[in-house]
């Protein structure tokens, strides 16, 4: 089986209408979506998702922000599609993400405690493999 990766358009860029965008940008560049669906997150799927990030001085508001609203959850497929995402994602902090990617395109600081930044991706095989086991536990 194909390398798979977990995507979330997180509340911010679901409300926007980011959607489509990310996804357009997905799919152009080559990789399969194999399962998507639009949820609000509970605090328990957050903390079992951003279990590493536990005590950090973002994790509250990164948490009351990931269940504020809607996401789009999603799992694409490829080679490569990990590394490959989030490099079309750009880096965490939206300011510094460069230009042509999602958060240099979509996202800014809001001058919050929590960055914004339109989406997530997998960083590794093992998150990929936890995460998507979270959000889709049927798959
Ligand atoms: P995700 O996991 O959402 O794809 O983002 P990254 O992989 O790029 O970033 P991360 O896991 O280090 O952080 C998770 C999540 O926390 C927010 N965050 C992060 C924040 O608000 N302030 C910070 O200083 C950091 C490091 C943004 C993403």
């Amino acid at each position: 089986m194909t390398e798979r990766s977990l995507v979330i358009i997180k509340p911010d860029g679901f409300a926007r209408g980011n959607t489509g965008e990310v996804l357009r940008r997905i799919e152009t560049k080559g990789y399969t979506l194999v399962a998507m669906k639009i949820l609000t997150a509970t605090r328990e799927m957050l903390a079992a998702h951003y279990a590493e990030h536990e005590g950090k001085p973002f994790y509250e508001p990164l948490v009351e922000f990931m269940s504020s609203g809607p996401v789009a959850a999603v799992v694409i497929e490829g080679d490569g599609c990990i590394k490959g995402f989030r490099s079309l994602a750009g880096a965490t902090n939206p300011t510094e993400a460069a230009p042509g990617s999602i958060r240099g395109d979509l996202a800014r600081d809001w001058g919050e405690k929590v960055q914004k930044n339109v989406v997530h991706g997998s960083d590794s095989p093992e998150s990929a493999a936890r995460e998507i086991g979270i959000w889709f536990p049927e798959l």
